[in-house]
């Protein structure tokens, strides 16, 4: 099958055939339908991230569910699913306290055994595959525990997003921070997270909703989804800014960018007692300084991973959501490239060009 990899940090991905092997025990054989292009494969290409190479990435997909390994009871070739960058077991002390998207247990991603044949090679050698997944390639062998079926009707390409961007930014705001109607939000980056993040707050019925990105462009897209305000911080100073709006700080301010500085930024733009979301990837050995008096102010700051999914309620839930009219998803897709194209992508991404860009992969 044909896949994008990248063979070395700072490298541009090639197109290559790659061999996937059969789905064994518990794992599923998915064609790919589309890959979003997601800001955080780009931390993995500049190496903030380390990564094994070679590596397929992609960790924003949607597909069609071909063949299933033995034991395999959740889904049946034909099922339309999204993929979930953190398969869950169902046993351990996360997924039976209703935080499935921590789960750590090794058997959650490698059902089949840790000495398992690699899923993925390359003239006979092994292949990572990132995030239990690799999407930017025709298919791709997951754990069953690493798929959520959708309803039939719901557009794959557009699923795709729920499985990252969509999941992470509007789960941030409803399951990780728990926003309530009236309450004030201030975003930092409007990148597809921070995009969803808004969407999230719409759906909350937060009361303002202040985005704040350093492009004009970026914030346009900010109040299609829904934001109330909107602050360039290449122009003024964010917080002084979100000070004068609100009078004492937001109740919430969620960090999207995966920057250090925002995140201070983020902590200083609350209010006493309010609390800043860490949903952006910060880089590997980064630490984050606040003002210690701060907490005297029972000021928080606290991370959010996949915006605390649970993802077999959640993202069909967003899929119905979506047919419902309630999220908007055509409105984040700015362009499509092609797998081929998918360095281009990046490119894109990087000089802030697209909120978020799909590779369709098979139709
Ligand atoms: C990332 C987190 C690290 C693995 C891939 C996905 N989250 C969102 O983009
Ligand atoms: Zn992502």
């Amino acid at each position: 099958m044909k896949a994008a990899v990248l063979h070395a940090v700072n490298q541009p991905m090639t197109i290559e055939q790659i061999e996937i092997r059969k789905p064994l025990h518990g794992e599923v054989l998915v064609r790919t339908v589309a890959s979003g292009v997601c800001h955080s494969d780009l931390h993995f290409i500049d190496g903030l991230w380390p990564t094994p190479t070679p590596v397929v990435l992609g960790h924003e997909a949607a597909g069609v569910v071909e063949e299933v390994g033995d034991g395999v009871t959740y889904v049946k070739a034909g099922d339309p699913v999204v993929l979930s960058f953190a398969p869950f077991c169902g046993n351990c002390r996360d997924c039976v306290t209703g935080s499935p998207h921590l789960c750590t247990n090794p058997s959650a991603r490698f059902p089949a055994g840790a000495g398992a044949a690699p899923r993925i090679t390359w003239n006979g050698n092994p292949v990572n595959q990132f995030a239990n997944m690799g999407s930017f390639a025709e298919y791709m062998v997951v754990p069953e525990g690493g798929v959520v079926k959708v309803p039939k009707d719901m557009p794959l390409d557009k699923a795709a997003l729920v499985g990252c961007s969509v999941m992470t930014g509007i789960g941030a705001v409803l399951n990780t921070a728990k926003v309530v109607e009236g309450e004030t939000v201030a975003v930092i980056g409007t990148g597809g997270v921070g995009l969803n993040v808004i969407q999230g707050a719409v759906l909350a019925n937060a009361s303002r909703i202040i985005a704040i990105d350093v492009l004009d462009n970026k914030l346009e897209y900010a109040k299609q989804m829904g934001a109330t305000h909107t602050i360039n911080a290449a122009n003024e100073d964010a917080v002084k800014a979100v000070q004068a709006l609100t009078g004492f700080g937001v109740d919430y301010a969620f960090e999207a960018i995966g920057n250090v500085k925002a995140a201070t930024q983020a902590f200083n733009m609350v209010r006493r007692g309010g609390t800043a979301v860490i949903v952006g990837m910060m880089p590997f050995t980064s630490t984050i300084e606040v003002p210690g008096a701060a907490f005297l102010g029972e000021k928080k700051m606290i991370g959010s991973f996949y915006g605390s999914t649970r993802f077999r309620v959640d993202m069909p839930r967003l899929c119905e959501f979506y047919l419902a009219g309630k999220i908007k998803l055509d409105e984040l897709v700015t362009r499509r490239y092609e797998l081929g194209q998918i360095n281009e992508a990046f490119d894109a991404m990087k000089k802030g060009e697209v909120a978020r860009s799909i590779v369709p992969i098979s139709a």
